[in-house]
């Protein structure tokens, strides 16, 4: 059981003893121990394994200590199970919704037989909880919003559909006269592939004009709190951002702090603790003369630990801090390392745009070469190409590439993998491309065993280069496919063949910890954005920020390789 788990069962006591009108002294002891709890550094089941007192931990006494133990070896609290009983069940979920107390939840519940935040909403929009406490229409509308509020939270949101937004704000936000950092923390700077909700930190001159321009902004649509240094706010999408305009000589520490991950933070604070230093969002505390330093630059707040700096996207508890003592943090792959789209379709399919326009925008994105890969023309494919088309695409991509300077344009396909395993287009036709993509594009349905055996049969196929968005998962709309990614990996590093990052924000597939797996058997990576539009080309961030979650280097990345090397291995691969 997690310290997080055990906090949530002390804080419904504590709930539950307020609804009790028990003495305050009681429910604060265990809303003191709900928090030490869930904040304290160690988990509490490893300490009593080993022994350990849990009094050690500050606002833990005896009576805690003792429940805490009975809760954590034993999975249940009779104290906790019997006071539970005393009351209509699911009347905590109602406590949890700010703005309703003891006796609110109560009346709630027994008058209405309300005992779920989806069974409160409802009434409140057939007007029965206005009516029961003689309420104006405004204070239930107000407990609407807060469940709305609540409901975010556990909703995350898409990387691809926030990071837009928020560079938007910071791109306005930096025009204020006075900002000096502007940043987003948390989830987002990480590149977690969702976020719970957007951190942004800064520092200026006049913190307060840059907080006024912030609530201004027209991508807001409803301030929820506003300070001279903080405010909090909704955009239109839903998605919640915070802003804090801190001092600027300690911005390094509250950075590091509010980027996370919490985990990190939490790893961070026990191996401070070792060397005498308290960690806190203000800085490092010698203990022995409790005197604080600040860091304006985060670098030095790692480098005050004796650590390698830690780039975002690996702050989250996976090893980082020990490769970080060692000085062993590899160079993480880049964007501008690399050098062309695999993964790339055209209005000769489903996409929008010419292959010549696809290819000059790649060029002005820096790359070296592009391929064109449409579909085949398989069942349930839209406008895919059959042979004919397929070819005749061929001789203009040739003719194209006589044409065009500092760009090369490559041959390919994305053909179906078919139920069965074979591909939707006979060999001959293949073996003319410079690249050859497979993946799993109908039935989708099949057992792990029938899947896996399907994509490896792809694998062993000599035609085939790259296995497109492995678990063809949609983020948020359709879970992964069943399938072996371990035994995948391996028929992939033995065959040698490559396995897509897919940077299209929705897909994102293979995942970070799908993605560290495959780095980790020795498969060769490729982020490919899967583009059916020019503007899609930009996506490939999103999937270099999934490379360096999976700790990829440029040498992991086949597409950070020049077109010559490129080439070569594309027709190692055929051969
Ligand atoms: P999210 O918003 O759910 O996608 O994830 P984060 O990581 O952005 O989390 P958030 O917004 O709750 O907090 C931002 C950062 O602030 C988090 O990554 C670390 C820090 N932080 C927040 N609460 C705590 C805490 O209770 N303890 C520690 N050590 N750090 C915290
Ligand atoms: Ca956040
Ligand atoms: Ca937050």
């Amino acid at each position: 059981m997690k310290n997080s788990e055990v906090a949530k069962v002390f804080q419904d006591i504590a709930d539950l003893l307020e609804l009790k009108g028990e003495n305050v002294f009681k429910i604060r002891a265990y809303q003191k121990a709900a928090r030490a709890i869930e904040h304290y550094p160690r988990e509490l089941k490893v300490m009593i394994d080993e022994g350990e007192d849990l009094r050690s931990i500050p606002g833990v006494g005896e009576a805690i200590a003792k429940k805490a133990t009975e809760l954590i070896t034993t999975g249940k609290l009779g104290y906790y199970e019997n006071l539970k009983a005393e009351f209509p069940q699911g009347i905590t979920n109602l406590l949890a919704i700010p703005g309703i107390g003891p006796k609110t939840a109560n009346k709630l519940s027994s008058e209405l037989g309300i005992s779920s935040v989806d069974e409160l909403e409802r009434a409140i929009k057939e007007g029965k909880v206005a009516k029961l406490f003689r309420l104006g229409d405004k204070t239930a509308e107000n407990m609407l919003r807060q469940i709305q509020a609540l409901r975010r939270k556990d909703q995350r949101i898409p990387i691809g559909e926030a990071l837009p937004i928020v560079e938007e704000i910071l791109a306005a936000l930096h025009s204020v006269p006075g900002v000096r950092n502007l940043t987003a923390a948390g989830s987002l700077r990480r590149f977690r592939e969702t976020v719970g909700d957007i951190d942004l930190m800064g520092t200026a001159d006049n913190p307060k004009e840059v907080i006024d321009a912030f609530v201004a902004l027209p991508q807001i649509a409803q301030v929820l709190a506003q300070g001279s240094t903080k405010a909090s706010a909704i955009v239109s999408n839903g998605l919640q951002v915070d802003l804090r305009m801190v001092e600027h000589d300690s911005f390094g520490s509250l950075l590091q702090y509010f980027t996370g991950s919490k985990q990190h933070n939490i790893s961070l604070r026990e191996r401070g603790r070792k060397q005498g230093l308290k960690l806190s969002e203000y800085g490092i505390t010698v203990v022995a003369t409790d005197k604080l330093e600040k860091f304006s630059l985060e670098k030095e707040f790692y480098s005050r630990l004796g650590l390698q700096y830690i780039p975002p996207e690996l702050r989250e508890a996976q090893g980082e801090i020990e490769k970080a003592e060692q000085g062993a943090i590899p160079k993480l792959v880049e964007l501008s390392d690399i050098k062309g789209d695999l993964h790339v379709h055209t209005e000769w399919s489903d996409g929008h745009d010419s292959i010549e326009e696809m290819a000059r925008a790649a060029k002005d994105a820096g790359y070296q070469y592009i391929a064109i890969t449409e579909h085949s023309a398989g069942r349930g494919i839209a406008h895919g190409l059959d042979v004919e088309r397929l070819r005749k695409q061929v001789a203009e991509i040739k003719a194209l590439n006589k044409r065009l300077i500092e760009i090369h344009v490559l041959t390919g396909v994305e053909v179906d993998i078919r139920a069965d395993g074979n591909l939707d287009m006979p060999q001959e036709v293949l073996s003319e491309l410079d690249i050859v993509i497979a993946g799993v594009h109908s039935a989708m349905n099949q057992s792990e065993e029938k899947m896996t055996r399907r994509v490896i049969n792809a694998i062993e196929n000599p035609d085939v280069d790259m296995i497109a968005h492995p678990t063809c998962r949609l983020i948020g709309e359709r879970e992964p496919i069943a399938i072996d990614l371990e035994a995948l990996f391996q028929a992939a590093a033995k065959h040698r063949k490559i396995m897509e990052i897919s940077a299209m924000p929705e897909r994102l597939d293979l995942r970070d910890t799908h993605a560290f797996r495959a780095r980790e058997s020795g498969v060769k990576l490729a982020i490919g954005t899967d583009a059916h539009s020019v503007a899609h080309l930009s996506f490939m961030r999103f999937g270099v920020g999934v490379a360096r979650r999976a700790w990829c280097e440029p040498q992991h990345i086949l597409n950070t390789l020049p077109l010559a090397e490129l080439l070569a291995i594309l027709s190692k691969n055929a051969a």
